[in-house]
C-alpha cells in the first residue's frame, strides 16, 4: 500500500503511542479519553481508521460473525442491516464511532512505524517513522494479526504476466468480466470472494491445498420490526447480543476441553456438503481430511453451489509452479490464468510489528521470540520490553466468537496499567519473567487437549514449532476476568525515585 502524506506534524513526545487504528486502536483511543489519559498519538499507515475492514475490500467480504456481536459494548450500532453486514457497514461503523466519539485529532494517517527503540537511559521509547522522530513513555502495538498480507512461496510466481493481487489488496480497477481467473486459497475469505466472482468471469479455477469445513451462514436483513427495535429500545438489541454471546461460549467446551462434542458440527457440515454438491468426485475433494474445529469453521450457503457451476473448476493437485500465462499443477496440467486472486492469508505468528521494536537488552522482539517462541504475559506484555503493550497479543484470538470483546477487555487492563503508573508515579512496568513463564505455560498445557493440536490439521493458529501461539484456549469471560485490572504484583516496577 502506499503510505498517504501523513495528515498533520508528529509531537516531539507523547506519553502513549499507539500503533494502529483498527478496532483496537479506536477503542483504546476512546477508552484514554474517557479517563482522562489524553495525551495519546495514534499512529495509522493507512489513510483511514477501520484496519482490516478498511483494507479487505473483496467482492462478498462480510463479517463471519454475527454482527451484533461485532461492534463494541460500549457503542451498539442499531442500523445493522444484516445479521452478518458486509464490510462498507463494518467499515462505516468504525468511522462513525470514531468520529462521534471526537477522538480523530489524536489519530495520524500516513504514518508508518519503521522503529521503536527503547531508551534504558531516558527510559522512554524513541519511536522512528516515515513522518519523522519522536519519543514516548509507553507504546501500544493495535496492528491487529491479519494486516500483513502473506504470499505464497510458489516457484515462478514473481514471472506471471496477467495481474495479480492478494485478496486484501483487492484491485478494483481489474475487469474480471470473461476472464480466466485463479484463486488460491479456500480459507475465509477465499470462500467469500469465490461465490462474488464466479457470477462475472468467463472461467475460475480455485486451488485448494486443504479443505475446509464449511457450515451454513444463517445470514438474513434484519425485520422493519427488529430495525425500529433497535433504534429505540436498545434492551433489545442487549438482549440479541447477550443470547448470540452465550451461543457462541457454548463451543468453547467442544474446542478445549472434549472435541467430540464438535460432532453436531460435523453433521451439519456434512449435510451441507451433501445438499448441495451431487457429484461424489466433486464431495470426495470437499470433504476435510481433519477433525472439524482444528482450522477455523467457515460459513457459506454460496461457496459450494459456486464450485459446481460449469465454469468454476476445483483444482486439488498441488501447484507446482506458476508461469507468465498460468499455473502448473503436480501432474504436469497448465491452466491459463488472465487474473490471479491470491487469497493466502496474512503474517501472523511472525508479526511484523515483532521486527520493528527494539527491547531493553538491544534485541527486536522478533530475535526474542525466535529463541525463545512467542509469548507475552496476558497477551499484553513482554519481559525484556518495559511500557510496551499490545492489543491482540500472543494467545488472544478466537476461534468461535467476537475479537471485540476480547479487544476491550485488553484496551481496559492498558487504560488500567497507565492509570496504576500515573497512581503511584510508575516510570517503567515490566512483567516478571517468571510470571510471564507460568502464564505461558498454563496456556499451552491447557493447548494440549483443544481441537486445535489434536484436529489432524496445521493452520495459522500454530507456530513453526507446532505451539499455538494465537487462540485463547478457555472462555472469553475468563479471559475478561483476568485482566479487568492491571496486576502490579506481576511486574518489575520503576517509580520516579528509582529512577532519580
Ligand atoms: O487466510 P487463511 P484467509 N499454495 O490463512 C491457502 C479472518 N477472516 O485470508 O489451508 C496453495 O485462513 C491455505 O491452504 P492451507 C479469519 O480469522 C475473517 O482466508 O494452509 N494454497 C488456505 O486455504 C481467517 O481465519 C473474515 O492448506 C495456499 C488459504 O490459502 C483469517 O482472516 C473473513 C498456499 C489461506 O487461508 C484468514 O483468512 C475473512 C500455497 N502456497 C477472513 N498458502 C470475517 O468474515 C496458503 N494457501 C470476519
Amino acid at each position: 500500500m502506499n503510505a498517504p502524506a501523513p495528515s498533520r506534524p508528529l509531537p516531539q513526545h507523547v506519553n502513549t503511542f499507539v500503533v494502529g487504528a483498527g478496532f483496537a486502536g479506536v477503542a483504546l483511543a476512546i477508552k484514554l479519553d474517557e479517563a482522562g489519559e489524553r495525551n495519546y498519538l495514534v499512529a495509522e499507515r493507512g489513510d483511514d481508521v477501520g484496519g482490516t475492514w478498511r483494507d479487505n475490500t473483496y467482492p462478498g467480504a462480510a463479517c463471519d460473525v454475527p454482527s451484533q456481536l461485532y461492534s463494541y459494548s460500549f457503542a451498539l450500532n442499531p442500523t445493522w442491516s444484516r445479521s452478518f453486514s458486509p464490510q462498507p457497514e463494518i467499515q462505516a461503523y468504525i468511522q462513525r464511532v470514531a468520529q462521534d466519539a471526537g477522538v480523530l485529532d489524536r489519530f495520524r494517517f500516513g504514518v508508518e512505524v519503521e522503529e521503536a527503540r527503547w531508551d534504558d537511559e531516558s527510559l522512554r521509547w524513541r519511536i522512528r517513522t516515515s513522518a519523522g522522530e519522536l519519543t514516548a513513555d509507553v507504546v501500544v502495538s493495535a496492528s491487529g494479526a491479519l494486516s500483513e498480507p502473506r504470499l505464497p512461496d510458489i516457484d515462478g510466481i514473481d514471472s506471471f504476466g496477467g495481474e495479480i493481487f492478494h485478496s486484501a489488496q483487492w484491485d478494483h480497477d481489474a475487469d474480471l468480466k470473461g476472464k480466466r481467473v485463479a484463486v488460491i486459497g479456500t480459507g475465509a475469505s477465499a470462500i467469500q470472494i469465490v461465490p462474488e466472482i464466479a457470477k462475472t468471469a468467463g472461467h475460475l479455477d480455485v486451488y485448494q491445498r486443504t479443505a475446509p469445513w464449511v457450515i451454513p451462514r444463517h445470514d438474513r436483513a434484519y425485520t422493519r420490526a427488529e430495525r425500529l427495535a433497535f433504534r429505540h429500545l436498545p434492551g433489545v438489541q442487549r438482549l440479541y447480543r447477550t443470547a448470540i454471546y452465550w451461543g457462541r461460549e457454548c463451543y468453547v467446551p467442544a474446542f478445549a476441553f472434549w472435541p467430540p462434542l464438535t460432532l453436531p458440527a460435523k453433521l451439519l457440515a456434512t449435510s451441507n456438503i451433501a445438499k448441495h454438491i451431487p457429484d461424489p468426485e466433486l464431495r470426495r475433494k470437499v470433504t476435510p481430511n481433519f477433525r472439524i474445529g482444528c482450522k477455523r469453521i467457515l460459513i457459506s450457503n454460496t461457496y459450494y453451489p459456486a464450485l459446481v457451476q460449469d465454469h468454476v473448476d476445483l483444482v486439488t493437485d498441488p501447484i507446482s509452479k506458476v508461469t507468465p500465462t498460468g499455473i502448473v499443477t503436480a501432474d504436469g496440467t497448465e491452466r491459463e490464468v488472465d487474473v490471479l486472486v491470491v487469497a493466502t492469508g496474512f503474517h501472523t505468528t511472525d508479526m511484523p510489528i515483532a521486527h520493528q521494536v527494539v527491547g531493553r537488552a538491544g534485541r527486536t522482539l522478533a530475535e526474542e521470540w525466535a529463541e525463545d517462541g512467542v509469548a507475552a504475559y496476558k497477551g499484553a506484555t513482554v519481559h525484556g520490553f518495559p511500557n510496551l503493550f499490545f492489543l491482540v497479543g500472543p494467545n488472544t484470538g478466537l476461534g468461535h466468537s467476537s475479537m471485540v470483546f476480547m479487544i476491550e477487555s485488553q484496551v481496559a487492563y492498558v487504560v488500567d496499567a497507565l492509570a496504576t503508573m500515573r497512581a503511584r508515579d510508575l516510570v517503567t512496568v515490566e512483567p516478571k519473567r517468571g510470571e510471564q513463564d507460568a502464564w505461558n505455560a498454563d496456556l499451552q498445557r491447557r493447548m494440549k487437549r483443544t481441537v486445535w493440536n489434536t484436529g489432524g490439521c496445521s493452520s495459522w493458529y500454530l507456530d513453526e514449532h507446532g505451539r499455538n501461539v494465537t487462540l485463547w484456549p478457555r472462555s472469553t469471560f475468563a479471559f475478561r476476568r483476568l485482566t479487568q485490572a492491571f496486576d502490579p504484583a506481576a511486574y518489575h516496577l520503576v517509580s520516579e525515585n528509582d529512577a532519580a
